[in-house]
């Protein structure tokens, strides 16, 4: 009897050991608030942004539902910011529906979203473009016209014509990629929405979807999907068309999902891979979320197997101010809560319950913090709770909200916090009653 107590009590201890490891270190999937999928990585002025579909299935669904791409970014690699959606489907008088994969690149002073959508009288997927003077925005559809559809290609599958890649190599000269069974590329004309000569397919070993055009250190790197479920491979060759060398898997079939769709960028001297798997609760194949691992090249050259992690990127690359206001959507890790969009504020959270929180990363709060404000708008009494380190951490300050006239009417509470100096993970932790609580807008110290 004595023994199986104390057997009792050592489960309880590795469980309650190992659920707070789980919550300090967990970093991926970067985005709890929605699932997101098919990320696009881009660089811009010292920020990382993810152009990635919204998952919209639901928990039964068997095929992919996707109304809208969203864009998120961070200039620290473990604190996310949700600029909400940019682009949807129903933007091109052309497309029918199905937010799938796109990338985002920068040219000429313009940003080029290219993405693949169903085309509503080929019923087939076709590549479209929007373009912008902004990284998250507003995007124009840049022709009424798809710049590829299934009737231009010999391989006329029902998506023969998705995941848009476009590398523009040194001379200039812009190269997009794509295709599901088959690698095909054009070259595009100097104003970025159009193309001339041939639609060129290319023979890749075991390619299924998802190509990335890269050049590193004088080489031009293709990455993509094998078939379902998918592994990530690579080929490399000395020019942006090849000929193409097969050289190795650096990624193996995701948990929880059959596709994995990456993206490789360097940023602030550290190389990362962007892909997406099915691991938060209730995720799957239709329900993704992307992830982050950093990784570094081999010495001669080539990309080592990376291991998908929980843990995701450990360092941040920068230290985040809370002394200007930060969004409620910028975030490490969140319980409970969700994002949602207003066409005058912007990207919110949501969906507030006792005790759901926001995680915030190394936060540098220097010599000192006084006072912490926010802007809530609420349908119930409750408070934030400011604590430091973890969830049940050191309580700096707690900020009452009271009922107010309904989630449209947004208020600004603050509250003094206990000195805390130095950098820090900051948990925002939301109590009250049953239900839900209230909206949160965004937060600042003084
Ligand atoms: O998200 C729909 C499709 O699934 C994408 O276009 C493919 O890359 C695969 O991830």
């Amino acid at each position: 009897m004595k023994s199986t107590m104390k057997y009792k009590r050592l489960i309880l201890w590795f469980t309650v050991l190992f659920v707070s490891f789980g919550e300090v270190y967990a970093q991926n999937p970067i985005i709890q608030t929605n699932y997101t999928a098919d990320a696009a990585s881009l660089v811009h002025n010292g920020r990382f942004y993810i152009y990635a579909g919204r998952d919209e299935a639901t928990i039964t669904g068997r095929w992919y539902h996707m109304r809208e791409w969203r864009i998120y970014s961070s200039d620290d690699m473990v604190n996310w910011t949700d600029h909400g959606p940019k682009l949807r489907p129903t933007d091109f008088s052309w497309a029918s529906g199905d937010a799938w994969a796109s990338q985002c690149i920068f040219h000429n002073g313009k940003f080029y979203w290219y993405i693949s959508a169903h085309h509503k009288e080929l019923k087939t997927k076709a590549i479209g473009v929007a373009v912008s003077d902004s990284p998250t925005g507003p995007f124009v559809v840049a022709s009424e016209k798809p710049l590829i559809t299934s009737a231009m290609s010999s391989s006329r599958g029902g998506f023969s014509e998705i995941d848009p890649t476009v590398f523009v190599d040194d001379d200039g000269q812009a190269y997009m990629y794509w295709g599901n069974g088959v690698c095909k590329y054009v070259k595009l004309n100097k104003d970025m929405i159009s193309f001339s000569g041939e639609i060129n397919e290319v023979k890749i070993p075991r390619y299924g979807e998802a190509p990335w055009l890269q050049k590193i250190n004088g080489s031009y790197y293709l990455s993509y999907s094998s078939n379902s479920p998918s592994t990530i491979e690579y080929v490399t060759g000395p020019t942006a068309t090849g000929p193409w060398e097969y050289k190795n898997r650096i990624l193996e079939i995701v948990e929880n999902c059959v596709t994995s769709h990456q993206a490789i960028t360097e940023f602030k001297g550290k190389w990362y891979l962007v892909y997406h798997n099915g691991i938060l609760p209730e995720g799957g194949s239709f329900r993704r979320s992307v992830c982050i691992d950093e990784f570094s090249f081999n010495p001669d050259g080539s990309i080592p197997m990376i291991k998908p992690t929980k843990e995701g990127v450990r360092q941040s690359v920068s230290k985040l101010n809370p002394y200007k206001r930060i969004e409620a959507e910028t975030m490490a890790w969140s319980e409970g809560v969700k994002a949602a969009d207003d066409k005058e504020l912007g990207v919110y959270i949501t969906e507030i319950n006792n005790n759901d929180y926001i995680k915030v990363r190394d936060v540098d709060f220097g010599k000192g913090a006084k006072n912490f404000t926010a802007s809530v708008s609420s349908v119930a009494n409750g408070s934030i709770e400011l604590r430091i380190g973890s969830v049940d951490g050191r309580l700096i300050g707690t900020c009452k909200i009271e009922k107010s006239a309904g989630l449209q009417t947004w208020n600004t509470v603050s509250c003094k916090v206990q000195k805390v100096k130095n950098i820090n993970d900051l948990y925002l932790v939301f109590k009250g009653g049953d239900g839900q609580l209230f909206n949160f807008d965004w937060w600042k110290f003084k």
